[in-house]
């Protein structure tokens, strides 16, 4: 399943970064957006994901979030996720580059994680920044508000329409721009500026590897598509990356 070409890249490779999506969490139950029965097929994502929404349903918004935040706090990573915790101590220079929100990459032991679009657990007051935790959103049932200024609380998670967050954008774009070899994990690759990365990796010479049980826009032009679920196929990747650098040391 693994060509020879991976195998020599694996066998060599000193800077990996590892881009994730939804599909990464959905072997541990965390629902995707865009496959089938994913959350998009039945919310618009500006409706719920955008200030316009929460500005015109600030229950509905807060629902949506609590109910998520409730789903990812009971959630475990899976073989997919301790896979990628295990490569990081396998490669000299190893990023996770994430545009999930459930903390599952730092759960499964991850400790270089970029967070492009936020996390679920951080949340903060629109007025005056305040930061509160999601034990303290969610004593209280509809939208919270700030005990220091009375402004409103929201989910500390970019919106569509919003800007990334610089320094996490900032560090992505290094990794990408320098690695030998890029994974491309259970991402749709259609919400931007994300999905400009796997190109930043190509053009600056990196192997680029996809991983997902479908094809996506991205799929035509990786130089290896390694079809199957990330719980599946990252364990089995890990595995032939410790052989391949065992044989060489
Ligand atoms: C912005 C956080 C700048 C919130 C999210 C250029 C072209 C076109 C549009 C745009 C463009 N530039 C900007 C835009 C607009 C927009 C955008 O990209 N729209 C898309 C829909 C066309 N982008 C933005 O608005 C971004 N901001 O551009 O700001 C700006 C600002 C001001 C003024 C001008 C410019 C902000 C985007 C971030 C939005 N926030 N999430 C929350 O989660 O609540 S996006 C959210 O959706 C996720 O974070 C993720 O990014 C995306 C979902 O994608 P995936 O994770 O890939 O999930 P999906 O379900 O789609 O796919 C899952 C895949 O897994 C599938 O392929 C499936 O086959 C596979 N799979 C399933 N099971 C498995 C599996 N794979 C492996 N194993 C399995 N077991
Ligand atoms: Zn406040």
């Amino acid at each position: 399943m693994i060509s020879d070409r991976l195998r020599n890249v694996l066998r060599s490779a000193q800077s990996v970064a590892a881009f994730t999506g939804a599909g990464i969490s959905a072997e541990s139950g965390v629902p995707t957006f865009r496959s089938k029965g994913g959350i998009w097929t039945k919310m618009k994502p500006e409706e719920l994901a955008s200030m316009d929404g929460f500005m015109k349903n600030p229950d509905l918004v807060w629902e949506w979030y609590a109910q998520r935040k409730r789903i990812m706090a009971d959630v475990q990573p899976n073989p997919g996720h301790r896979a990628l915790a295990q490569m990081e101590r396998l490669f000299p220079r190893f990023a996770i580059i994430t545009q999930n929100i459930d903390n599952l990459h730092q759960r499964a032991g991850n400790t270089v994680v970029h967070e492009l679009h936020g996390n679920i657990e951080r949340n903060y007051c629109m007025a005056c920044g305040k930061r509160y935790t999601n034990e303290e959103v969610l004593a209280s049932a509809g939208v919270p508000r700030c005990s220091a200024c009375g402004g409103t609380i929201r989910p500390d998670v970019v919106w569509f329409g919003e800007m990334l967050p610089e320094d996490a954008w900032d560090a992505s774009v290094r990794a990408a721009g320098s690695a030998d070899l890029f994974l491309s994990i259970g991402t749709s690759t259609v919400v931007y500026p994300a999905a400009s990365l796997p190109t930043i990796a190509l053009d600056a010479g990196a192997m680029v590897v996809e991983i997902n049980p479908e094809t996506t826009p991205l799929t035509s032009r990786v130089d290896e598509f390694l079809q199957g679920p990330a719980g599946t196929v990252l364990p089995e990747l890990y595995d032939a990356a410790a052989a391949a650098r065992k044989e060489k040391a």
